[in-house]
């Protein structure tokens, strides 16, 4: 009777187990019924730090690793030398509208290929590969192999005559190692062999007390040596069976368990010192991981996991589909209704964000951390004309926002390194960059002159620094990088320039990114994106110095420089001008639309405030198309977020959402979900995650805006835990295409203006009360742009805006607050 009691209650422990795992797999997990035949569907897992891209092979488990700060060269700047001059003679040419010799003199001061005593910025580079033989797995039945993002587990399992195999894989951030750990359902089943690989030319491989070792490292480029010194190890401790170390590699016999400690080190301290030893930081994590047991790492593993990406929960009410392999769901997403894609590939972002940019490490570069090449495309590294600004996006609405710090620390490191651009190219203060950056924070021009003649960088990077300050209102962060802001806007304050016909203060030279006007001319002064630029970071200089009570008189002279610049201007074709003068075409689809940075991320064109220019904003999208690279489109997700139109941000992610094979040459998003540029770029995954936070919850104009852009195919569902600038987290539910409940937690206190469609009610069934006062809350409030100037030929049709509900609500600091519509 005992017994059958017993195993009763193990019965339904299992079923339990089932039913729970199924619960997960409907929810967080990306699987797959085959090996991965390419690196774009191996499945990435990393902890900031070390990166692995897990292959899942039968015969041979293949994991490709990376560690963040292994990039070919060495410290120091690229800033051509006395460039001064021509820079001069570059705005006569430019105000005088000499354009194409302003493009040759550009193209020949700075050649497309760098000069012998420069260099075009570093790659970041792989570590190798570690590899797990199993000679004797060949048939196989009922194989998996997947990743719960739940958890931040990966795992491959399969059966061979009945014994079931299983694999599991995860990157520890508090323990610093990867952990493999592999099992089978009969004792002494496991036999492998251990290896490691590289293509670095500069390695070795060799095995002592029990654990093998590569020694590695990172290439010469250009006029630098490689200096980055990397150490790999391998240490596998087993339960039974035996271990033989072989010069090169480690064989392990007929064991019951296998778990696989791998440490990787470098020399790299930061970007101007490399006298870490690569040795004693791999050893050290090493040594403090082995002593715990696999059940330890992997619940603290989980633990520091979750405390970030349990914050947020996105669910849509309906869904099929999602029994069916990743792969599969990919091929089949546009004609079904399988919106739990959507949130997992939601999720996802979240989850590469935690996995490649943690607190005391390196941004998240084009590749995150997760890359298999010595000469990556873009060399895989910062390029800051849109793409390292797109991968913090969901930093903040996802409530990430200590997973910027990295790209923080990044600035003040520029900041630092930028002050010899400004000086040498410029002959000004402060600091700038270009368009692109490596991990020795180089700031000079980077391929050539028609890519690069472009000084404002640091201009778009650092709005991430007072977009953090919108969501957390840290008054000590505010303090720390006021300095950063403050050379940012002294840099600007210098090298304006009046041009000759309106004497409006320009940026000269420069050019709308990577876009031209004329066949192979884009050089230019005064452009609509940097007019923005350069009027959010005098803004934000100006309201950073404003918060701490210091430097009035350095914020008037920014406040009568901003007057100065020129207003936004709508062209011949109704669509918002690119250049100064109305060159557009409308026939123009490239990929990078950076006039429309005033509309996302910036916070300059508003339906409410400014309407010609919002339905100018809409022109120019619609000329420019949807289909693109991935991160293109993963920035239209966001235009027409913005532009309030949630059918078509949805038409945008299901582009985004196509399958892209190896290979292919359209962007979307390839079987590991990872977005193809392609090739393979990470900024288009978190672009469409940031776009989806913000189609549900928006708080850049003036208002925290519920449910902007929801589509009508997204009927029912709810978004826990996003954030609303002014330290506002959010709560929404929402059936039948509208609003139904909102709580939403005040972090800071202060006055809360909600914008609706629906009627809100308090929990006592009152109304709320209507917004009154013209000034809601200042992180949500923006500095006023001028009036834009109107082309004769324009003819502007006025945006048709639902009725909205305006409501503010006194709200206290730590108070929750539950709303219901009527
Ligand atoms: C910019 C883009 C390219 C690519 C590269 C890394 O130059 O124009 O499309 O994303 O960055």
């Amino acid at each position: 009777m005992a017994r059958t009691k017993s195993t009763l209650s193990l019965f339904c422990l299992l079923t339990c187990l089932v039913c729970k795992a199924q619960e997960v797999n409907n929810e967080n997990v990306l699987w797959y019924d085959e090996p991965a035949a390419n690196w774009n569907e191996a499945l990435p897992v990393g902890n900031g730090r070390i990166g692995g891209m897990i292959f899942g092979g039968i015969e041979e488990e293949r994991i490709q690793l990376n560690e963040e700060t292994v990039w070919a060269g060495e410290p120091g700047n690229n800033v051509p030398q006395d460039v001064y001059p021509q820079i001069q003679e570059l705005r006569k040419l430019l105000f005088s509208g000499q354009n194409e010799k302003a493009q040759n003199l550009a193209n020949e001061t700075f050649p497309r290929q760098a000069p012998q005593n420069s260099n075009y910025g570093m790659p970041y580079q792989t570590v190798g590969e570690f590899l797990l033989t199993f000679p004797d797995h060949q048939k196989v039945e009922n194989y998996r192999r997947d990743l719960d993002i739940g958890n931040a587990i990966a795992a491959v399992e399969y059966d061979i005559d009945g014994v079931h195999f299983k694999r599991n894989y995860f990157v520890s951030y508090p323990d610093q190692v990867m952990v493999i750990h592999l099992t089978s359902s009969q004792p002494g089943k496991i036999s492998t062999e251990l290896n490691f690989e590289s293509i670095q030319e500069k390695h070795q491989i060799s095995v002592q007390n029990q654990m093998l070792q590569l020694d590695g490292k990172s290439g010469d480029i250009d006029n630098k040596s490689g200096k980055v010194e990397f150490q790999s190890l391998a240490y596998p401790i087993v339960v039974s069976g035996s271990i033989l170390q072989k010069e090169k590699s480690i064989e392990i016999k007929d064991a019951d368990e296998v778990l696989i400690f791998l440490s990787i080190g470098t020399n790299f301290k930061n970007y101007q010192d490399l006298s870490n030893s690569a040795e004693k930081v791999a050893v050290d994590y090493l040594e403090r991981a082995r002593s715990k047991s696999f059940a330890e790492l992997k619940e603290s593993h989980i633990q520091d996991y979750k405390y970030l990406f349990d914050r947020v929960n996105l669910k849509f009410g309906s869904g099929t589909g999602s029994n069916l392999p990743t792969d599969e769901r990919l091929e089949n997403f546009s004609g079904t209704d399988d919106l739990s894609l959507v949130s997992l590939y939601f999720q996802f972002g979240r989850y590469l964000l935690i996995s490649s940019s943690r607190p005391g490490g390196q941004p998240a570069n084009l590749q995150g951390i997760w890359n298999h090449q010595l000469t990556p495309p873009w060399d895989s590294k910062y390029t800051v004309n849109i793409n390292t600004e797109m991968n913090y996006w969901p930093a903040e609405v996802t409530n990430l926002s200590e997973l910027h710090e990295p790209l923080f620390q990044m600035l003040k490191e520029l900041a630092n390194t930028g002050r010899e651009s400004a000086r040498e190219m410029y002959n000004v203060s402060g600091w700038n960059m270009h368009h692109n950056t490596d991990i020795w924070r180089v700031t000079g021009i980077i391929d050539g002159g028609f890519y690069g003649m472009w000084p404002m960088g640091g201009a778009w990077l650092s709005q991430h620094l007072w977009q953090h300050y919108l969501y957390t209102g840290d008054r000590e962060f505010l303090k720390e990088y006021y300095p950063v802001l403050r050379s940012t806007a002294e840099f600007y304050a210098d090298v304006l320039q009046e041009e000759p016909e309106n004497q409006w203060l320009v940026v000269a030279p420069s050019m709308s990114p990577e876009n031209k006007y004329q066949d192979d001319v884009g050089i230019t002064y005064g452009t609509t994106m940097d007019n923005q630029l350069v009027f959010d970071v005098f803004s934000n200089a100006i309201r950073a110095a404003e918060e701490l009570g210091q430097d009035q008189d350095f914020s008037e002279k920014l406040k009568n420089f901003r007057k100065r610049l020129p207003p936004m201007q709508i062209g011949q074709h109704a669509q918002l001008q690119e250049w100064i003068k109305d060159w557009d075409d409308p026939g123009n689809k490239h990929r990078h639309i950076s006039h429309l940075y005033g509309l996302h991320p910036a916070a300059q064109i508003s339906p409410f405030e400014n309407p010609e220019l919002f339905s100018a904003a809409k022109k120019t999208l619609e000329f420019r198309g949807d289909k693109s690279t991935g991160w293109s489109m993963g920035w239209k997700v966001n235009f027409w977020a913005r532009l309030l139109n949630g059918n078509r941000a949805y038409d945008l992610i299901k582009t985004q959402l196509t399958l892209v094979e190896d290979g292919t040459e359209e962007g979307g998003t390839y079987p590991n979900l990872l977005d193809a540029h392609p090739p393979f770029q990470i900024d288009g995954n978190f672009g469409c995650t940031a776009g989806i936070a913000e189609m549900l919850l928006q708080s850049h104009d003036g208002a925290v805006h519920l449910l902007p852009a929801l589509p009508d195919a997204w009927k029912k569902g709810s978004v826990k835990g996003i954030k609303a600038r002014g330290g506002f987290e959010v709560d929404i539910d929402w059936q039948d295409n509208s609003l139904k409940t909102v709580i939403i937690d005040s972090e800071l206190g202060g006055l809360l203006r909600i914008r609706t469609e629906e009627v809100l009610l308090d929990t006592d069934g009152n109304e709320l009360p209507r917004a009154l006062q013209e000034n809601s809350n200042k992180y949500y409030q923006n500095p006023r742009i001028k009036m834009p100037i109107i082309s004769e030929n324009a003819q502007v049709e006025l945006p048709e805006l639902p009725e909205y509900n305006i409501y503010d609500v006194q709200t206290e600091k730590g108070k929750s607050y539950t709303f219901k519509t009527k």
